[in-house]
């Protein structure tokens, strides 16, 4: 046989083959699913679904992401292929939003920060201090108000189908263990791209400066900013103790992730292929919770094992820090809106009477 056709021959197996060989089919931009060929309910057709994500495939939102891959491809037998991508392979949450609203990717789970350049109402999730547990933060999102901020995304040709978790916010840094306002003083602080983060680090003493995600690890290595903020299963996943000697758990802010929808894809999709993701995000979505949940929980204890300084703050010293971020919260909760604002208050009153 011809040399180039016997190559051919063998790119055209390939994918069964990997289709045989292996569990896998996760990795960044592996194109093969694992899930067999079935019976696909009617009105579903062979599509391809590119989903990104900044984290990388070991956090809870990368096991979500896989776990929505395992059930659109269940669901669909096999017809609807899933394509995960992990680490900002596809860019940062901004690009890979723009690229959703271009049509050139199907999903992507950002954080809700980023978005708040293009719809302000998200910022009631950045006002520091607001939440003080994961319940009432899921009150909230998978309530009234949740629903509210998703139904303002297909303006900017996003759909959102469900708030997954990516949770408290804690700082790192390598300066001093951050105790109180004072201890902020001077800390270069790299933030989201977000405008409500950055006051409110000014407003404490900090030098915040907004960077994307995937540059984070280098600009600690590098030295060029002191410190970040993250919830903890991401401090972990992203081995930031390997450049950052103390870890405060401050919990400033919870920060949901919400599962969009390219419009322009999902305007194209049957009910049952919309059935089919929506379902999956929900179920999905439960499950990266529980994993992030859990892998928050256990996470102090891995880091210190992993030599970082851990101090708790009391609530007396957050009270003194929320006190210097007022000005910033009044400030915001205007520009965002009062009734959104105190509507959210409600819930969370609501959610904590439970
Ligand atoms: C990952 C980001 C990350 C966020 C940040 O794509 O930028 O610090 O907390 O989780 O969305």
């Amino acid at each position: 046989m011809k040399k180039w056709v016997k190559s051919l021959a063998i790119s055209l197996a390939l994918p069964g083959l990997l289709l045989m060989g292996c569990g896998g089919g996760n990795g960044g931009g592996s194109a093969t699913t694992n899930a067999p060929k079935g019976d696909a309910p009617a009105g579903v057709q062979e599509r391809k679904i590119k989903v990104g994500i900044g984290l990388n495939e070991d956090h809870p939102e990368g096991q979500g992401i896989k776990k929505f891959k395992e059930l659109v491809e269940q669901k669909s037998g096999g017809k609807m292929q899933v394509q995960n991508f992990f680490s900002a392979t596809l860019g940062d949450d901004q690009k890979m939003t723009e690229a959703l609203q271009g049509g050139l990717q199907e999903v992507t789970v950002p954080s809700t920060s980023p978005l708040v350049g293009m719809i302000k109402e998200y910022g009631v999730f950045d006002l520091p201090f607001v939440f003080n547990t994961e319940q009432e933060a899921h009150a909230v999102l998978d309530g009234p108000v949740g629903q509210k901020l998703l139904d303002k995304l297909p303006e900017h040709g996003l759909i959102g189908l469900a708030y997954w978790e990516n949770g408290f916010r804690n700082l790192t840094n390598s300066k001093r263990p951050v105790n109180t306002p004072q201890d902020f003083q001077g800390i270069k602080l790299r933030t989201m791209q977000n405008e409500i983060h950055l006051e409110a680090f000014k407003a404490l003493g900090a030098n915040p400066t907004p960077m994307a995600f995937s540059e984070v690890f280098s600009a600690l290595e590098g030295k060029t900013v002191d410190g970040q903020e993250n919830p903890l299963a991401t401090i972990k996943s992203n081995k930031y103790n390997e450049v950052q000697p103390y870890l405060s758990l401050t919990k400033h802010v919870y920060t949901p992730f919400v599962f969009l929808v390219s419009k322009k894809f999902w305007d194209g999709l049957s009910p049952e292929e919309q059935k089919i993701m929506k379902e999956a995000a929900v179920e999905a979505g439960k499950y990266q919770r529980e994993v992030n949940f859990k892998e928050n929980a256990k996470a102090v204890e891995d880091l210190k094992a992993a030599g970082m300084k851990v101090n708790e703050v009391s609530d007396e010293n957050r009270q003194k820090m929320k006190e210097a971020v007022q000005p910033v919260i009044d400030k915001y909760s205007k520009e965002i809106g009062e009734d959104l604002v105190n509507e959210m208050m409600a819930e969370i009153e609501k959610a904590r009477k439970k």
